[in-house]
């Protein structure tokens, strides 16, 4: 693999070869990382990156865009498809700057926003103080409860009474039961308030119907391709309203990006393809089935897990207040034999964030390898014994071979 760059660029390729051998001999359970396709990869690493093409469809800056307005065409039509939508922005670069867009679609400058809390597994720019979303509006936030792990709808209710806000996002990066677009809608109708939903984490599940579709209930939809997607890493945005999908394309291009990203909007097309198709299908069930089983053998063995199981492809182990062992030192630790995953904040969270309580597990991109239940509650075990015996190096070194003999049986490029 990689031929060309190993030819000219010996020094990167050394980096390349490594991350190469990471991917293929680690345990993947970050909760927001996949494995694309060779397709979705070719359209990646395809000659469509030498293309300007500023605009849309028809109405480009450029000349030579006949053929890329056939493929973002593809790209928008699938997609729109996919999620039963009635228009698209396939162009943004991430799920960052789709938000970005789609914000700025409904509300101005120094409005009021209603999102998840970071710590209560909302995302960045649902109104973090730090980002864009709490820079520019004047962002308030609701959380679940502590002792279920549940969003109380009704508290949601209440601050939304209390402080009127104009835009309400719902959607999350770290939540494992299954969200109320519909209660979300009835409380965002109850004050005036616009509705978006972020679904980066579970766009697959909603596309397979596994999870309730965001779209009859919400002014904009927004999502990253590269999460339970399988696509490349980029966003989309969707939305039923046609003023308001004018108002997304503006501020996408040229309000906050310029040339689209042709490969990747090539790659996005590809993904909707094969998410179409009933093997997709087959897989998000597999994703769904694996993380209850992971979740069902931690209770088993004694873990508190948030909420006590899960709904999607995630769950929130709170390592902390089971063993008395931080989510970060659980994450060097499962680094050293070879299993990826992230500290995270769990509700009510009493260590600082970069320590954390919980970690948080996804079955997505393991599943794509071809993990079952079986395998995944290996992992488990493996996860368990590691914890459990951190002092005992050579313990460790055994379940690091155990790890290696499990990626290898299954591979990350199958031809
Ligand atoms: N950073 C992503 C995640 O890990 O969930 C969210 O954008």
């Amino acid at each position: 693999m990689y031929e060309h760059v190993k030819k000219i660029d010996k020094e990167l390729y050394a980096s390349l070869e490594k991350e190469v051998n990471r991917q293929e001999h680690n345990i993947e359970l970050i909760a927001s990382e996949n494995f694309a396709s060779l397709g979705v990869m070719e359209m990646q690493g395809s000659i469509l990156t030498n293309k300007y093409a500023e605009g849309y469809p028809n109405k480009r800056y450029y000349g030579g865009c006949k053929y890329i307005d056939e493929i973002e065409t593809l790209a928008i039509e699938r997609i729109k498809k996919l999620f039963n939508a009635k228009y698209a922005n396939v162009q943004p670069h991430s799920g960052s700057s789709a938000n970005m867009a789609a914000i700025r679609s409904l509300i101005n400058k120094g409005d009021k926003i209603l999102g998840m809390s970071l710590d209560s597994g909302g995302h960045l720019t649902h109104g973090y103080r730090l980002s864009f979303s709490g820079q520019d509006y004047e962002s308030y936030s609701y959380g679940v409860n502590i002792e279920t792990g549940l969003i109380d709808y009704e508290e949601v209710s209440r601050i939304a009474k209390e402080i009127k806000p104009k835009l309400i996002i719902c959607g999350a990066s770290a939540y494992p039961r299954a969200i109320s677009f519909k209660k979300f809608k009835e409380i965002a109708d109850s004050v005036n308030a616009y509705l978006m939903a972020d679904i980066a984490h579970i766009a697959g599940l909603v596309v397979t119907n596994n999870h309730e579709n965001p779209l009859p209930y919400c002014d904009i939809v927004t999502s990253t391709t590269h999460k339970t997607l399988r696509g490349p890493r980029g966003g989309i945005i969707l939305t039923n309203n046609e003023e308001i999908y004018k108002k997304v394309n503006r501020n996408v291009f040229p309000g906050i990006q310029g040339g689209p990203l042709m490969h990747v909007i090539g790659a996005k097309a590809i993904m909707a393809y094969e998410d179409s198709l009933p093997s997709y299908k087959t897989y998000i069930d597999q994703v769904i089935k694996n993380a209850k089983a992971m979740a069902n053998e931690f209770i088993k063995l004694g873990y508190k897990v948030v909420s006590n199981g899960t709904d999607n492809h995630l769950l929130l182990v709170d390592v902390y207040n089971t063993l008395g062992i931080s989510g970060k030192e659980v994450e060097n630790l499962l680094e050293s034999i070879n299993i990826t995953l992230n500290k995270n904040t769990i509700p009510g969270e009493k260590l600082p964030p970069m320590e954390a309580s919980g970690v948080r597990i996804g079955t997505p991109a393991m599943t794509t390898r071809g993990f079952k239940e079986e395998e995944f509650i290996k992992v488990v075990h493996y996860i368990d014994k590691a914890i459990k015996n951190r002092n005992n190096e050579s313990l460790l070194n055994e379940i690091k071979e155990e790890v290696l003999i499990l990626t290898s049986r299954f591979p990350l490029f199958k031809n």
